[in-house]
């Protein structure tokens, strides 16, 4: 039975969350049900948008899964976990009626402290118009943390000398640069301790190796759903570095992230929207800065679900979709927002870069040629109808159609679905 992987093929923010509902619940249309959702890379810094029976849901750090009854949603070890935000999510949902209670927390997932978090703010602060635009969440720090040995890891609540002496190594040279750097009063290790301590008695019962889980799982023929969070173009090695998250959203992430060999994986869909959007900082060749990237930042409802910070809008990107469904070993894309694009004359969408009067098919090799990068643009004919209600690919107007057969030809990948509204019903399956 399969595994199947769920990322961003953009700069995040494409409807994941929707397409992991969609195939989480896919069992009443004869299609997949999965047991299992698991985010593997990220925090509480995702954010994704879930709309069922009209009720809108958002999640942060738990998998869209969590929406699902009967499907244990898993926070596998490749994630940075907040444990203030984790027990506010939970209550939240918990508090709309949702049973959170299938939750699992890897034992070697890393912990974000409230020191993470303060050097988060005040290292952007501190680049200032160089600012990478991070979600503030402290993301950054704590996965430096771990890439730098001192980090903090879940299991190390559950002994007191052990997270004491951790917090202390963590805390040495950081308070120093605080102090000579930044100018900021040093944390107190007896402080992050309690506070660590305080969320111990609820967290332990969640705690479990999600690596054994999941391939046992797997060997029971069970269904797995990697959801994946941020995404490619966010991509610590494979994004536009040094304007990514510090993670690898990619399919290869998922591996390393949960445990899971990549021989087990079936499946690895690309989620994409019908034209870009981009939070926060960073090269974006297909930006529009009139009144076309106004209409697709109203229409598309484009504000960041965790910050609540503006998206960027532009044009499909063909050369990033190509990237994506390169670089993640694509085996299907599901294409969203296309009821957004309702009422242009004609839709541009991005075939090429001119980088320096030289044009690029592909991604150009250097983060600075992808600065100069210049989209070279093919114009389709637009449509007018409302197509929210579509439901079948023949009901949408022939110039969709063609939008879409177009697109899936730019960008390397077949189309499983296409998005035409937020509601978990406002899907058409195409393949
Ligand atoms: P961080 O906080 O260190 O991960 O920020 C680094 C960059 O990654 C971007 N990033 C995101 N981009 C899109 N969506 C994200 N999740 C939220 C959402 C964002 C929000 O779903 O709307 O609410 O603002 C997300 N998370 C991180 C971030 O903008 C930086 O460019
Ligand atoms: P994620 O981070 O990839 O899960 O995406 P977000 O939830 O941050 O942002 C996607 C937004 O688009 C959410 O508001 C969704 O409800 C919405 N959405 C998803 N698919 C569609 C679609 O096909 N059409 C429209 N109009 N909205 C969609
Ligand atoms: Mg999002």
């Amino acid at each position: 039975m399969p595994a199947i992987v769920i990322l961003g093929a953009q700069w995040g923010d494409e409807g994941k969350g929707k397409a992991t509902d969609l195939l989480a619940t896919q069992s009443e249309r004869g299609g997949a049900h999965i047991d299992y959702c698991v985010r593997t890379s990220g925090g509480h810094n995702a954010g994704h948008t879930i709309v069922v029976n009209g009720e809108k849901f958002a999640t942060h750090l738990l998998p869209s899964g969590i929406l699902t009854p009967g499907c244990t949603s898993v926070i596998a070890n490749g994630v940075v976990v907040a444990p203030d935000a984790l027990f506010r999510e939970v209550d939240g949902l918990e508090a709309r009626g949702v049973d959170t209670s299938s939750l699992v927390v890897s034992a070697n997932a890393h912990v974000i402290a409230s020191y993470h978090t303060a050097l988060d703010k005040v290292t952007e602060r501190f680049l200032g118009k160089n600012k990478i635009g991070t979600t503030g969440r402290g993301i950054g720090p704590a996965y430096a943390d771990k890439i730098n040995r001192t980090g903090i890891r879940v299991a190390d609540l559950f002994d007191e000398g052990i997270l004491t002496k951790k917090v202390e190594g963590a805390l040495d040279l950081k308070n120093q640069v605080l102090a000579k750097v930044y100018n900021r009063r040093a944390i107190e290790v007896e402080a992050v301790v309690e506070e660590l301590l305080s969320y111990v008695d609820r967290l332990r019962p969640m705690v479990q190796d999600t690596s054994l889980l999941l391939n046992r799982a797997l060997d029971d023929g069970k269904t797995v759903l990697f959801e994946g969070a941020q995404a490619t173009m966010l991509d610590v090695d494979h994004g536009t570095y040094p304007f990514v998250t510090s993670s690898n959203p990619v399919a290869g992430g998922v591996c390393t992230g949960a445990g899971v060999g990549p021989t087990r994986i079936d499946r690895v869909i690309g989620v994409i929207k019908a034209y870009t959007t981009r939070v926060g900082s960073g090269p974006f060749p297909t930006e529009l800065f009139d009144e076309d990237g106004e209409k697709l930042w109203k229409i598309g409802g484009e504000v960041g679900v965790s910050t609540g910070r503006d998206r960027r809008c532009g044009w499909y990107d063909s050369v990033i979709a190509r990237y994506a469904t390169r670089v993640n070993g694509l085996t299907e894309l599901f294409l969203t927002k296309l009821d957004v694009l309702s009422s242009w004359e004609r839709v541009p969408v991005c075939v090429a870069y001119d980088v320096d009067g030289v044009r690029h098919d592909e991604m150009p090799m250097t983060q600075s040629e992808f600065h100069h990068a210049k989209p070279i643009y093919e114009y389709l004919d637009g449509w007018w109808e409302d197509i929210s209600g579509c439901r079948t690919f023949a009901d949408l107007p022939k110039n969709a159609q063609r939008y879409v057969h177009a697109l899936e030809d730019l960008s390397g990948a077949k189309f499983w679905g296409v998005g035409v509204g937020p509601g978990r019903e406002q899907t058409i399956v195409v393949n």
